[in-house]
């Protein structure tokens, strides 16, 4: 075959090939087939060399019009394939924007966690910070700083979880206010929300660990006016603005003097309406208990008692949750079951 026709050949052959090829990698090994350095167009002009010397120049100016409509077909389809391959990537990668989110089912916060927060939020508010410590505590700061004597009941093993002779897991969390006041000089005042240690057996209003919110003010000139105050604001923030509160005399080794507190019944009102169920005709339900901070254990945090006096007070979460939801299990806290935890949203 002559060398011109083998060129036609070549481009009949090239411009069918392109006329039905489907992809860029296709497209590769058409260009190599025809244009590569073993591809059709090198193996025919090897043939150059048999040309007589007046053929040879048109022959040579045929091959390069014939290269340059490959290399043109080549790049045209090329960029008409990629083109069409990014639009086809970029309609499967759209995202309508316009479609509603997937929704993650919201969680909340634990009932206890709730009113803990509650709790914080009313002394916050009465510019109290809050304090943090370690449940595995010393004995020495559990009991001895706050005169609780070696041999007292508390520190029986049947009232206390020991580790060592000297570590036990906190029973209540005054220990962090005895850290805070070596660590701050007064003014101070701080809540002390957390978890508390005691080995009782559990059932449905005990167990071996309960949550409490401690408060402890120490200042020149507190007394137990401020003590009221306080407790009184507290209980109105929490229970409701009817709440009246009552002081009972008690005995804490820790506080001086020491008293219980009740708030009016908040089901019946404080009427004492005996079919009253939440205070059984009392009248009045017992929520916390405090006093004024005995000076011997301001002094131990090398606060002088002659110049500063400071109030204290205790609360228990679970009781109080108890009676704000009126649980009346104790494990419904930790049993985990959603159905009870969702009613908390
Ligand atoms: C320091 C000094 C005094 C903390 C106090 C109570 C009274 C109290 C109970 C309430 C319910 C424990 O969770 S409960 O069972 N607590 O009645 N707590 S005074 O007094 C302190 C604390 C720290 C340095």
């Amino acid at each position: 075959m002559h060398i011109l026709d083998a060129l036609q050949a070549l481009k009949n052959d090239f411009d069918e090939a392109v006329g039905v090829v489907e992809s860029v990698e296709d497209l590769e090994k058409i260009r190599l087939t025809f244009l590569g350095k073993k591809g059709r167009l090198t193996a025919i002009l090897r043939g150059m060399g048999q040309l007589s010397a007046e053929e040879r120049p048109r022959v040579g100016q045929e091959a390069n019009v014939i290269r340059e409509h490959l290399e043109a077909t080549l790049s045209d389809k090329k960029e008409a394939l990629s083109r069409r391959d990014l639009v086809a990537k970029l309609a499967s990668e759209k995202v309508d924007v316009t479609m509603p989110g997937s929704d993650a089912p919201y969680g909340n916060r634990h009932p206890l966690t709730q009113v803990m927060d509650d709790i914080c939020r009313v002394f916050i508010g009465l510019g109290f910070s809050v304090a943090d410590g370690p449940e595995m505590e010393l004995d020495e700061y559990n009991f001895t700083r706050l005169r609780l004597p070696k041999d007292h009941p508390a520190r029986d093993t049947q009232d206390t979880f020991y580790f060592d002779q000297q570590y036990l897991l906190r029973t209540h969390t005054s220990p962090v206010q005895i850290r805070t006041m070596e660590k701050m000089k007064p003014p101070l005042r701080v809540v002390v929300p957390g978890r508390v240690y005691r080995p009782d057996a559990q059932d449905a209003t005990h167990s071996p660990f309960f949550h409490q919110v401690e408060g402890l003010a120490v200042d020149e000139g507190i007394t137990m006016r401020d003590l009221v105050g306080c407790l009184t604001l507290y209980a109105k923030a929490f229970f409701g603005e009817e709440t009246e509160i009552r002081l009972r005399p008690h005995h804490f080794p820790f506080t001086e003097p020491s008293c219980e507190v009740d708030i009016t019944c908040t089901n019946c009102g404080g009427s004492g309406d005996f079919e009253c169920r939440t205070c059984r005709g009392e009248g009045w339900v017992e929520v916390l208990g405090g006093g004024m901070v005995h000076p011997e254990v301001l002094s131990g945090c090398g606060i002088d008692p002659d110049i500063y006096s400071g109030f204290a007070f205790g609360i228990g979460v679970e009781r109080t949750a108890m009676g704000r939801y009126g649980i009346k299990d104790i494990r419904h806290f930790t049993d985990n079951d959603l159905r009870f935890l969702r009613q908390f949203r």
